[in-house]
């Protein structure tokens, strides 16, 4: 059964400039996607775009302790989990914008973040569709017999379809170096989690494969969230075992650009109940001062730091110029015409 895990009363031993760290990173997720929602209303950012305000402790958490050569791969609610691992914040605006010095040149958006260079395998769109691909970057880990390994992070609702068993069983049938991590943020879309989930913990479901562990942990806790990691990622690089992390979290705002904050599936008191007494910066800030871990002038420092980050960004999205349309056969899969770009596929 999926182990229980209480308020973080300790600062697991880390030392104060990893723990500031994981503050900056967080306070540079919450900034720059305030950002990039602003950019989306003044019609710079176009498409789809989902915010991930309210959920910065589970990337936070879950990205820091690992190493550069470990696999991440996610959902389409994207930007943070890629800032943290690395992406430089320019390359993610301007793919935001659309624009060609975007990490995926402007051709992907905010749902397909990739980038070869940190191991971030993306940023996908059909939910569920990417759990399939961390079991085959597992199975390669397993093939090259390295000590990696792939955590991948996915939403509550895909713990109802069919990838996930498929995926899950897989996983513990070859042993693979998997961390499956369920960013439970209480809804899918419009649905509430417990309108489209038969159990009321979904990390109970590992106790459906062999040797997978399953753990429901507090995902407003950055802390609780890494050491819950660290315990999975020790089981999948020393033992090969995958395991199962709920974190259970919240997003502040709408699904997506296209849903107010609050619609008709939750209430305005709810949010707000979540946002007043539940915020993972806020929490954390309270546990860092409550352990004499920061100065008030390093708060100000980090949001002075972060705005001059995320302004750049902006800036360097805005210089990037647009596609040009014969952009669009670049970067594609196509061996049948090799003079594809002279050619017109609709005639
Ligand atoms: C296969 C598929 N079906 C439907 C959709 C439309 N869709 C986009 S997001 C979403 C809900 C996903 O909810 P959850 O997994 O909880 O992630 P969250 O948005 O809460 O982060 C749905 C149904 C899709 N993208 N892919
Ligand atoms: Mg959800």
């Amino acid at each position: 059964m999926a182990t229980k895990i209480t308020q973080s009363d300790e600062l697991l031993g880390l030392d104060r400039g990893a723990l500031i760290e994981m503050l900056r990173w967080m306070v540079l997720g919450r900034r720059f996607e305030e950002r990039a929602g602003e950019m989306y209303q003044v019609g710079e950012i176009g498409g789809f775009c989902h915010l991930y305000i309210g959920q910065e402790a589970v990337a936070v958490g879950a990205l820091t302790p690992l190493r550069g050569d470990d696999y991440v791969i996610t959902a389409y609610r994207d930007h943070v989990h890629g800032l943290v691992r690395g992406m430089d914040p320019g390359a993610i605006m301007a793919e935001l914008f659309g624009r060609v010095d975007g990490s995926s040149k402007g051709k992907g958006g905010s749902m397909h973040l990739f980038d070869a260079a940190t191991n971030f395998m993306g940023g996908h769109a059909i939910v569920g569709g990417h759990l399939p691909i961390a079991v085959g970057i597992g199975y390669a880990i397993r093939y090259r017999d390295t000590d990696q390994v792939c955590v991948c992070f996915l939403g509550d609702s895909v713990a109802n379809i069919g990838a996930f068993n498929e995926a899950l069983n897989m996983a513990a049938l070859f042993r693979l170096p998997v961390i499956f991590i369920i960013e439970n943020n209480q809804y899918g879309m419009g649905t509430a989690v417990h309108r489209a989930a038969a159990i009321e913990n979904l990390a109970d479901r590992a106790c459906a494969y062999s040797g997978m562990q399953g753990w429901t942990i507090d995902g407003m806790e950055v802390l609780e969230v890494r050491r819950t990691v660290e315990m999975a990622v020790e089981r999948a690089r020393t033992h090969k075992l995958p395991s199962l992390i709920e974190a259970k979290t919240y997003r502040f705002v709408g699904h997506s650009m296209s849903d107010p904050n609050y619609g008709h599936y939750r209430t305005k008191e709810e949010v707000h109940q979540f946002k007043a007494h539940d915020d993972p910066i806020k929490g954390y800030i309270e546990t860092l001062r409550a352990h004499g871990m920061i100065k008030e002038s390093e708060l100000s420092d980090i949001e002075a730091e972060v705005k001059k980050i995320v302004d750049d960004s902006v800036e360097f999205a805005k210089r990037s110029p647009v596609p040009q349309a014969d952009d669009l056969y670049d970067d594609i899969y196509s061996g049948e015409y090799p003079d594809a770009k002279r050619r017109d596929p609709w005639r």
